[in-house]
């Protein structure tokens, strides 16, 4: 369903103006949608309660007893699903990285108003559920399929749009073996905020292709048109551009920040030494194969060492030696390669909607 209204909370994509602070607006949407706590980057599996969160309207409640998935649309035989059901069905656990396509975008110059992550949008979790393949081969999917569409229960306006959240993707990315239907996240039922009781878990996209509180997906014969394909997720340099879609996650290392915070500020303290750096890295292109790590904002790198191959779409950890030796202010900089030859760019790459920037991570330490 998507309707167009006028009201006054309509508007279009907006950047900031040079000198205009974080907005009221944006603090709402921040204070909802949370991001990890950069410590958790020790963790190989992100606890729940700690996984970055990002929700476009309300939260849904859905009573499960209740709950159907319909799979309809061009397709032989339409399917109803309850939750048993589904749970029935041949049941794998996958871990993968999850990341918002925003992130990094409340840093961007000028500043895309949305939801203003810094370099926390991301978690990595065990997803547990059904691949979704066999129940389209069993729906009988017909030869002029062109894309699916996943529908949320969630519904709201957005730039003066209402809409179902809804995602579109095409066929044959569908109907890879490790697109799941999920219902657990690290061995519990999938909590509200993450899509209880069914989500879409598709490893390598962006966070917008994960499509929580599904209900429904419907095979179409036509390019999908709707708002979060052709509008919002798309690289754009004008807010009327048509620009291309945001698809898979461009790589990004983090570095876990090391000493103790200063509350206000976040600065990092550290004593004068040598300390073991650590973070994760990761790609929705290919695997990781490379982290460097630079002490001096850049100037010089050094490659970490990588831990072990992860799970094909899990963040890597990585470590490094840091000899913190002048006292004074430093900046600690990572930068990933992922097998397909992506670099982290040093440079924001900026856009519109603030999406998909994947500048290196700097962290400000202060060694004394
Ligand atoms: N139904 C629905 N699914 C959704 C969203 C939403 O608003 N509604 N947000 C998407 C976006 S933009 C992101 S980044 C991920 C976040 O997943 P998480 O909250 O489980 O971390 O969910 C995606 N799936
Ligand atoms: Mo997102």
């Amino acid at each position: 369903m998507t309707e167009d209204i006028d009201l006054p909370v309509s508007s279009a994509a907006r950047v900031a103006d040079p000198d205009e602070d974080i907005t009221l607006d944006e603090l709402r949407l921040a204070a909802r949608n949370h991001g990890m706590p950069l410590e958790a980057l020790d963790y190989d599996v992100t606890p729940v309660g700690l996984h970055y969160l990002l929700t476009h309207y309300d939260i849904p409640i859905l009573d499960h007893p209740s709950w159907r998935l319909n799979i309809a649309g061009h397709v032989q035989h339409p399917l109803e699903l309850d939750l048993a059901a589904l749970q029935a069905l041949p049941q794998v656990t996958q871990r993968v990285t999850l990341e918002c396509a925003g992130n990094g975008r409340a840093k961007l110059l000028p500043r895309p108003v949305s939801q203003p992550w810094l370099d926390e949008a991301v978690g990595t979790a065990d997803w547990t559920g059904t691949p979704l393949a066999p129940l389209l081969r069993r729906a009988g999917v017909a030869s002029s399929a062109v894309d699916v569409v996943f529908t949320g229960a969630d519904h709201g306006i957005e730039r003066g749009i209402e809409q179902d959240y809804q995602r579109a993707l095409p066929l044959e990315e569908v109907l890879r073996d490790d697109v799941l239907l999920a219902y657990a996240v690290n061995g519990q039922p999938l909590p509200p905020q993450h899509g209880a009781p069914v989500r879409l878990i598709v490893p390598g996209w962006y966070g917008m292709t994960q499509v929580k509180w599904l209900v429904r997906i419907d095979v179409i014969d036509t390019a999908f048109t709707g708002f979060q394909n052709a509008h919002a997720y798309r690289l754009k340099q004008a807010a009327d551009d048509e620009g291309v879609p945001v698809t898979r996650i461009e790589p990004r290392a983090l570095v876990r920040p090391p000493g103790f915070p200063d509350f206000q500020t976040r600065v990092r303290i550290v004593d004068r030494g040598v300390h073991e750096l650590t973070g994760r890295a990761w790609s929705g292109h290919a695997p990781v194969t490379r982290v460097e790590v630079s002490a001096d904002a850049g100037q010089t790198w050094a490659d970490a060492v990588l831990g072990p191959d992860p799970e094909p779409y899990a963040w890597r950890a990585w470590r490094w030696t840091w000899e913190a030796g002048e006292p004074g202010r430093h900046t600690l900089c990572a930068r990933a390669t992922d097998a397909a030859g992506n670099v982290q760019p040093v440079e924001e790459p900026w856009n519109v909607q603030g999406m998909a920037n994947n500048v290196i991570h700097r962290v400000p330490v202060l060694v004394r």
